[in-house]
């Protein structure tokens, strides 16, 4: 493709001409003359000529398919420029900003006067890379610093949540993997072990194994470093730490002495995949996996809060890790037990205007109660799934919808903030209330009646939201 560039700085000429050529057949057009000869002597393909007469472009053999590139450095001359280019049959115009010329407002202004001129302001073109390439410098940095404190230590504890999860994990592998660490001299543990099935699954299958732990053993390390989590998930337990590496919201109560948050990431994965790239360390097939499972599950593959940094780490992990195990891994959601509960809430559970709700009577992992509410979300004429079920002495409660108008979050507040814990989004949420309150609050009831009485709460709620709704639109004026 034939390309003219029309630029009076040395700078971005040579710039130019070493991006564009030998891709395109360039030549440049500077008013000055000493510049020119300069140029033609570094073998830059240049003319002299008056950028603001339409016969310098007739001479160029300007056509409708040449590429037009304009720098604009906030000169007045740029429109008489682009007045000669247009007559000279132009359409393919670019117009370069440079410096402090290159704001919005110019580009406005050009975009009123020549509506087909492209505005491309230099900073724009260059600041990607550029930061992205700064902010990996200053990961690296913080990466060194703590892998040198961390090559002291003999024994490595790396801590993650109870019953932990992909992301969790993942952290756990990768993090080892910086630390240049093996499964005997940095050991990855948990309060609480693994429990969801699709967790155990993906254990077993990448052979990653959780130490149990206790108050006590976690003294004995030398090094302590927490990923997906931070010291006061543990109750006062764990309040200093020597590195800390989390995407929740940063907690105060503790002291790290490196840490690195950053709540809008989607997955703690996400932060490693960039302590990794930034120290060039090799990721092994196994870590890669893992981090790409998490990535997906936490952010129920980008349904859930994400970030452009996640679609990256996604994309660079994606070659190297084993997509087959992947869907293996994510197979592991339904197992015979889940599918008993599923059976159950079929058989007990009432469908009243879209809305499913079921009581499971006590189950012996939390886990059975989300599965089923997910689960019957999938019916053609489901919109919401309300499902309870007793685990230790509490009622819990987990609900899904599907559009847009109501909150589940709302919903579960509404009824059950004021007895136990309650909250979530607009599309899931689920309150934990002892026994105890749950029976105070609404009495001893059957499961029979438990499911009626679920089934009145959510129509309530329906309702009312409607009612206001409808109200808003009376007071807006609008008719439908
Ligand atoms: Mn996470």
């Amino acid at each position: 493709m034939r390309c003219l560039a029309v630029c009076q700085d040395e700078l971005v000429i040579r710039m130019l001409d070493e991006i564009l050529v030998p891709g395109f057949e360039v030549e440049f057009i500077v008013e000055s003359r000493p510049a020119s000869r300069r140029l033609h002597d570094a073998h830059v393909n240049v003319t002299a000529g008056d950028p603001r007469r339409t016969d310098t472009y007739l001479k160029a053999d300007l056509g409708p398919g040449t590429c037009v590139i304009i720098e604009d450095n906030g000169r007045r001359s740029l429109k008489k420029i682009l007045e000669a280019v247009r007559d000279a049959g132009g359409t393919l115009v670019y117009v370069l900003g440079i410096g402090s010329a290159a704001t919005a407002h110019r580009a406005d202004e050009l975009r009123g006067e020549f509506p087909d001129v492209a505005y491309l302001s230099m900073a724009e073109l260059f600041g990607g890379p550029l930061l992205t390439e700064f902010a990996r410098s200053m990961t690296r940095a913080r990466v060194q610093q703590y892998q040198r404190y961390f090559s002291d230590g003999e024994r490595i504890l790396i801590m993650l949540h109870n019953d932990p999860d992909p992301d969790a994990m993942a952290s756990g592998l990768a993090l080892r993997n910086i630390l240049r660490r093996t499964k005997t001299t940095a050991i990855i543990g948990a309060m609480q072990g693994v429990t969801r099935p699709e967790n155990l699954r993906m254990a077993n299958l990448l052979d990653i194994h959780v130490e149990p732990l206790t108050p006590d053993t976690v003294k004995e390390y030398d090094r302590v470093a927490m990923v997906d989590v931070q010291p006061h998930y543990f109750g006062g337990v764990i309040d200093q730490v020597d590195l800390v590496i989390d995407h929740h919201p940063e907690q105060p109560g503790y002291t790290a002495v490196f840490k690195d948050i950053r709540a809008d990431y989607g997955s703690t994965s996400t932060i490693l995949t960039e302590h990794l790239r930034a120290v060039d360390v090799n990721i092994s097939e196994r870590t890669a996996t893992a981090m790409l499972y998490a990535i997906k599950s936490d952010t129920l593959f980008f349904n859930r809060q994400t970030n452009r940094v996640d679609l990256e780490a996604f994309s660079y992990l994606y070659p190297l890790a084993d997509a087959a195990l992947i869907r293996k891994m994510e197979g592991a959601e339904i197992t015979v037990e889940r599918l008993d509960y599923v059976m159950k809430a079929h058989q007990s559970g009432t469908l009243v205007e879209q809305v499913f709700c079921a009581f499971l009577g006590a189950t012996p992992r939390e886990d059975f109660i989300p599965y089923v509410a997910d689960f019957f979300l999938q019916l053609e004429h489901v919109k919401w799934t309300v499902i309870a079920g007793i685990v230790n002495d509490s009622m819990v409660i987990s609900v899904r919808n599907l559009g847009y108008s109501k909150n589940a979050g709302e919903l579960v507040r509404r009824f059950f903030a004021d007895i136990g814990s309650a909250g979530g989004h607009r599309a899931m949420a689920k309150a934990v209330v002892p026994m105890r309150a749950f029976r105070e609050k609404f009495g001893e009831l059957s499961a029979e009646e438990l499911g009626a009485m679920l089934q009145d709460l959510v129509a309530q709620f329906l309702h009312e939201a409607t009612a206001v709704g409808e109200k808003k639109r009376e007071t807006a004026g609008i008719k439908n």
